[in-house]
């Protein structure tokens, strides 16, 4: 049964318990019944429909975390047409890549957003509209419901069809979209069900953002899959998720290493007793063993890391009962195979060998947008997913990971690909060559670093290089610091020797 059929029954099966509880910064709440949802998805997938939109279309939702967007998001995959969640944060640049690629059919975006999005309109011949709406993310929709209703009768929805786009990047050329599957989505959920023990009775407080995989599928999906309630805040702030979570006796809480470095150091501060609490869950950047240590002394919970991508969903997890290994990323979840391949020459390897992770199942993507020749790099000739990090499995399965085999930085559960960075510094004229490392970070895990080469006979200060990203790229992925140097360390094939930097300037 796939997702939405499953939220459909869970719809009428739960009518009158609450499904989600948004919350806005000032604490007041909005609930909305199983019911409710139901009915207003399907007021939404009415209002989508008049608008012109069919099976297929690609439907970009660059929406705050917001009510609005998750009845978006529903009703486009229930009319058989892919939602694609893009971060609010996108600066015109990358917004523009993203809606031209995906040949956006039509794009709501906060009215906020207007004055930037509106140039952008004649370079994207595919976008019949632009849908700007007034978002506060507790209030109800305001979508225009045609009347008298025409009937809907959306088709169950085809498992091998593409419902979900989202966009990844690389170590080489611009952001790929992975076009996950009804089928992935399901997949995963379930071997995410029963792995931990998700319960109707489950109560989430969500805090992450809602426009990747760890906040939508795992966090939100996996909620209404299990007929829980999820209680959404639109940003994560320590004290208020320390309060939230006593106060709405919470079961089950998602996040990222810095999110829970924050939340023992608030901790220490107020005080807490979590005992109403059954799961916390880490993921999206390695968990530091310090952190692991500090959380269960902390709060006399052990958090239970687990691993994923955006083109697999989830693929391990340590268990829910039986030991939660400190370094490790768990065991591979129900219907996932993992295996550690040479990357050389594809051979499997022995327990304990260092080698690729590689994944298969019915949670993995069928490939890439428009992309079949990155698809056929991303795929062994068998049909494994090469994920492109590397890792070792111990004799009794558990799965740890060793580092990455791609150029890859994760700043505070966010992926920085620098080959992007680096590109959006070319076209500055004071640079004449660059590379961007991550420095470890206590707080982000790792902390984005630009060293740059500069231009004879031009004078740019940090700062400068620095408004520059952030005119160009998501806040997340500009420059912390800024490192000027007269020479960059170079391979025999003459690529930047990017260990050798990190090893001489992230002191
Ligand atoms: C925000 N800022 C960051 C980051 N987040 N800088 C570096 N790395 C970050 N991760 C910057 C903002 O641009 C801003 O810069 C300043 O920090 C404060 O912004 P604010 O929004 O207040 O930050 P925050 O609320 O403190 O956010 C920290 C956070 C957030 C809550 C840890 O980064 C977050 O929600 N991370 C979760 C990421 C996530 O969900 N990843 C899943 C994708 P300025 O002051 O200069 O404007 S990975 C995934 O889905 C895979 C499949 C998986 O396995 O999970």
């Amino acid at each position: 049964m796939t997702f939405l059929e499953r939220l459909e029954q869970n719809c009428a099966r739960y009518a009158a318990k609450t499904a989600l509880e948004f919350m806005d910064d000032g604490g007041t709440v909005t609930a909305v019944s199983y019911a409710e949802l139901e009915q207003t998805t399907r007021q939404t997938m009415a209002y989508l429909q008049n608008l012109g939109v069919a099976a297929g279309d690609r439907i970009a939702l660059q929406l705050p975390k917001c009510l609005p967007f998750i009845y978006l998001h529903l009703a486009v995959m229930r009319l058989g047409a892919i939602s694609l969640p893009l971060n609010p944060g996108y600066p015109a640049h990358e917004l523009r890549y993203f809606l031209q690629d995906a040949a956006a059919r039509f794009l709501f975006a906060d009215a906020a957003a207007q004055p930037g999005i509106a140039p952008l309109l004649p370079d994207l011949p595919a976008l019949q509209a632009c849908i700007f709406l007034d978002v506060s993310p507790i209030a109800p929709p305001q979508f225009p419901v045609p009347s008298p209703q025409s009937p809907i009768s959306p088709l169950p929805p085809d498992p091998a069809a593409t419902c979900l786009m989202i966009y990844t990047s690389g170590t080489t050329g611009r952001p790929k979209g992975a076009e996950l599957t009804h089928g992935n989505l399901s997949a995963n959920l379930d071997s995410l069900h029963e792995a931990w023990g998700w319960r109707a009775d489950d109560v989430l407080l969500h805090v992450l953002p809602i426009f990747h995989v760890h906040g939508l599928l795992v966090a939100l999906h996996g909620a209404l899959h299990a007929g829980a309630t999820a209680v959404l805040q639109p940003t994560f702030n320590a004290a208020q998720t320390l309060r939230t979570l006593q106060e709405r006796r919470c079961t089950v809480f998602m996040g990222v290493p810095t999110i829970h470095r924050r939340l023992v150091g608030a901790a220490q501060a107020a005080g807490v007793d979590l005992g109403h609490m059954r799961l916390f869950t880490s993921g999206s950047d390695r968990l530091p063993d310090d952190l692991f240590q500090a959380f269960q002394a902390t709060f006399g919970h052990t958090l239970l890391e687990r691993y994923g991508m955006s083109e697999t969903g989830m693929i391990t997890s340590n268990p829910l009962h039986g030991e939660r290994r400190v370094g490790s990323v768990g065991l591979p979840l129900p219907g996932v195979a993992v295996r550690i391949v040479d990357p050389d020459t594809g051979a499997a390897l022995p327990d304990n060998q260092i080698g690729e992770v590689q994944v298969r199942g019915a949670n993995v993507c069928k490939g890439y947008w428009r992309q079949p020749e990155k698809t056929a790099v991303a795929f062994t000739a068998d049909g494994w997913f090469r994920t492109g990090d590397l890792g070792l499995r111990e004799p009794d399965g558990y799965i740890t990971l060793k580092g990455r085999a791609k150029d890859l930085i994760i700043s505070g559960g966010f992926n920085v690909y620098p080959p992007e960075v680096e590109l959006v510094l070319a076209q500055h004229p004071a640079v004449q060559a660059s590379a961007v490392i991550g420095c470890p970070d206590a707080e982000w895990g790792e902390r984005v670093t630009a060293v740059i080469i500069r231009r004879p006979g031009t004078a740019v200060t940090a700062a400068e290089i620095i408004a520059h990203c952030q005119a160009h790229l998501v806040g997340y992925k500009a420059p912390r610091r800024v490192l000027f140097v007269d020479d960059l360390p170079r391979n025999a094939l003459g690529k930047v020797a990017k260990a050798q930097l990190r090893q001489d300037l992230c002191g």
